[in-house]
């Protein structure tokens, strides 16, 4: 038996091979089949039945009555049906991990990595079940009382895309989840293996706690991701994408008066001072700008640096750059995998054919790698004469743009000279440069590292950014506010109506 089918087993996706789909079978002539491919040979995977009317309908009216029961279901009981899926994806972690690689080309540690992110956001989202608090506050008005409550949104839609193909899910689902809404997912039409495997891993856990339909999932093309966010049954849209399709959605969303979270693209920069330990920015800089191929938001994609250290510090780079083994994902010691599809190689080809004729220099590779696979390429460092069109704007591939400064505030100015606001890094030992990156005066981004990079954030702290980045915040601290409406109580208890502000009607 070959690997794949093994791994198919295993997930109990071996019907997904013969055309059977998640959803009900879309019948006649509407039926449409997304294809998934191996990005590593270009190879087709399975066809997985896309959503047609009848399923859409189906899987929102099984979300609604999900809904229903869900939202009175005590929130630490929710944590408990949370806690059994995190505890599910601990059993699946290296399956998942690997279908991931399959399916989306990072390499299989980062692939683990994906469903590790899945599993901590479980535990804390289950720690989030007894601590979803509303405040108490001082009435102005005799034996009155005003407390505020959150409850439960209604269904959320999660829409989601191909680089990190479980876990930005996982940190809507779970969070929406324990406070009491039902989640229908889009998968990016990229990735649907994923979107199947994880989401029939948490349909059981639901059906074992009687709460059929709360996990709803939908593939197919964007028009679902439409329908979704025109609906005004759905009370919420998470997003996560390209800026041009999340201006999209914020304006239907927008249109319905809905509520949305929307993470779109980021241009992250590092920036490494002369104060810097430039071991430790070498190794950010290189796990930032390679790693998943260069198609994370929070990659890095331009490094700032101070000119004094920037010649002996390229040098290194271009001598780690290097030694990066380029191959299949699933393979021991790689360590970056092939860029996505066709569409994003040549777009990467694209940007750095730009980026010369607005007088960059190619210092290392872009190259295509037809001999490895077809989409895999060489990252590509290009050193910029200034900050061009080209370095604001985020090309979803593995080139890292070299910038360099005199002084702190050139800096800052060009970290933060673009439109998408989601990850900063400053590497320095110097305690005003680091305070001023992180004050009100610093980077406008909604992540501000030091000492550490742009990608890599951790489960707890909200994860999420500014400007065209969107404004959305997941994951951490109290991003969960997002999944509930807050309500203000007023309880009176004097056997008198005094009215706000002394206003006085006598009736
Ligand atoms: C994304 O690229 O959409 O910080 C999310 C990171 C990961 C998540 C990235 N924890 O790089």
């Amino acid at each position: 038996m070959d690997k794949k089918r093994l791994l198919f087993e295993k997930l109990r996706l071996s019907d997904i091979n013969c055309g059977y789909s998640y959803q009900a079978e879309a019948k006649g002539n509407n039926e449409l089949r997304i294809k998934s491919y191996n990005p590593t040979d270009g190879t087709l995977l399975a066809e997985v039945t896309s959503a047609g009317d009848h399923e859409y309908k189906q899987v929102c009216a099984n979300a609604h009555r999900a809904f229903m029961k869900w939202r009175d279901t005590p929130a630490p009981v929710r944590g408990q049906l949370i806690r059994d899926l995190g505890n599910i994806l601990r059993e699946y972690r290296e399956p998942l991990g690997e279908l991931i690689s399959l399916e989306m080309g990072k390499i299989r540690s980062e692939g683990i990595g994906e469903v590790q992110e899945m599993i901590d956001i479980c535990d804390f989202a289950v720690g989030l079940s007894r601590q979803l608090y509303g405040l108490t506050i001082a009435s102005e008005r005799p034996a009155h009382r005003m407390a505020e409550q959150y409850h439960p949104l209604g269904t959320v839609g999660v829409i989601t895309a191909f680089n990190f193909p479980t876990a930005v899910w996982a940190w809507n689902a779970a969070i929406a989840v324990v406070c009491g809404n039902s989640v229908i997912w889009k998968p990016s039409e990229l990735t649907p293996l994923c979107a199947v495997a994880v989401n029939r891993l948490a349909a059981d856990i639901a059906n074992r706690h009687n709460i059929d339909g709360l996990f709803g999932l939908l593939c197919g093309t964007g028009n679902i991701g439409q329908k979704l966010a025109e609906d005004p049954n759905v009370s919420l849209i998470s997003f996560t994408g390209s800026v041009s399709t999340g201006k999209k959605v914020a304006v239907t969303v927008s249109e319905r008066l809905g509520k949305m979270i929307l993470e779109l693209g980021g241009n992250n920069a590092l920036i490494v001072s002369d104060k810097a330990d430039l071991d430790l920015a070498l190794k950010a800089t290189v796990f930032g700008s390679v790693g998943t191929a260069g198609q994370r938001c929070t990659t890095t994609r331009r490094l700032i640096i101070q000119r004094s250290v920037s010649e002996a510090f390229t040098q290194r780079l271009l001598k780690a750059y290097r030694s990066v083994r380029i191959g299949n994902p699933l393979q021991e010691g790689i360590l970056m995998g092939p860029l996505v599809n066709r569409q994003a190689l040549d777009n990467m080809q694209k940007a750095i054919k730009i980026a010369l004729e607005q007088g960059g220099t190619l210092l290392f590779g872009g190259n295509p790698l037809p001999d490895i696979g077809p989409y895999f390429a060489e990252p590509a460092i290009i050193k910029m004469p200034a900050q061009t069109d080209i370095v604001k704007s985020e090309t979803f591939a593995p080139i890292l743009y070299v910038i360099e400064f005199d002084t702190f505030e050139q800096a800052l100015h060009l970290h933060n000279e673009v439109r998408q606001g989601l990850s900063g890094a400053l590497f320095t030992r110097d305690l005003q440069e680091a305070e001023l990156f992180t004050s009100s005066c610093g980077a406008d981004t909604g992540i501000a590292n030091i000492n550490i990079g742009t990608s890599g954030a951790e489960i707890g702290g909200a994860f999420g950014g500014e400007k065209e980045t969107g404004g959305g915040r997941e994951a951490g601290s109290d991003a969960w506010k997002a999944y509930m409406r807050r309500q203000t109580n007023t309880i009176n208890r004097s056997g008198d109506l005094p009215l706000a502000q002394g206003g006085k009607m006598d009736v």
